[in-house]
């Protein structure tokens, strides 16, 4: 499956420049969800949605992953329209991986649970979220919540649609995954300010690990 990862907003809310190359750790945001991809077996190409609000994402992208990710310019603005024009600018017409640039704490593991739930569910496209009470256990509060049924439900930034049927609006499934690292979206400094803690804290762990083997 293709990715696609948009990248073109104004990032207003955080106000430290283009969010996509705003570091954690010594790493651009957008470098974390490239790196989980390409570390997903499942993944084909990856392609990168800039726009005229962050000019030099592209170039950085390029340099960075010369031959690896491809870069598409959209109109910036109308995330809806961006996205629609960069799956037909790439050409998919399958379904494909559509992410935002500033869920840093994505790993394949959850990149390869999410397709294969897609794989079971018979719609042709699929929406994930995140239960509110991970938000609310990561002292987070989200902008936009859903009630699904009865339960608040969070967007994780991360859809799956049919690339041929990309123009029309599609009956999706809400996945629902309870994992901190789906609920920590950048948005403000003061989530970039608690991933920093919680990644902090999922290195030390890995960390811990690997020297017991
Ligand atoms: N190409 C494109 N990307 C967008 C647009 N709006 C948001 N994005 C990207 O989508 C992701 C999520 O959007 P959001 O968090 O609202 O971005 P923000 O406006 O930069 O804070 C970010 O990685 C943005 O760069 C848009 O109009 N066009
Ligand atoms: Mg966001």
């Amino acid at each position: 499956m293709d990715a696609i990862i948009m990248a073109g907003g104004f990032g207003s809310r955080l106000g430290m420049g283009e969010k996509p190359r705003v570091e954690l750790l010594g790493k651009p945001l957008i470098s974390y969800v490239i790196e989980a991809l390409e570390d997903t077996e499942i993944i084909g190409s990856i392609y990168v949605a800039v726009s005229p609000a962050t000019p030099s994402t592209g170039d950085f992208v390029e340099s960075l992953y010369e031959g690896r990710v491809k870069v598409i310019q959209t109109g910036g603005g109308n995330y809806v329209g961006d996205m629609i024009h960069a799956v037909k600018s790439a050409g998919i017409d399958d379904p494909v991986l559509i992410l935002m640039a500033d869920i840093p704490l994505l790993n394949p593991e959850i990149i390869e649970d999410i397709i294969s739930e897609y794989d079971k569910c018979q719609k042709p496209a699929m929406s994930v979220f995140s239960p509110i009470t991970v938000c609310k256990g990561l002292g987070i509060r989200p902008d936009t919540v859903f009630n699904w049924a009865g339960r608040l439900i969070v967007p994780a930034g991360i859809n799956i649609l049919d690339g041929k049927d990309v123009d029309n609006e599609q009956d999706y499934e809400s996945l629902i995954l309870d994992r901190k690292e789906l609920a920590l979206n950048i948005n403000t400094v003061s989530e970039l300010k608690k991933c920093k803690e919680i990644l902090t804290e999922i290195l030390a762990e890995k960390t811990a690990l690997q020297q017991k083997h």
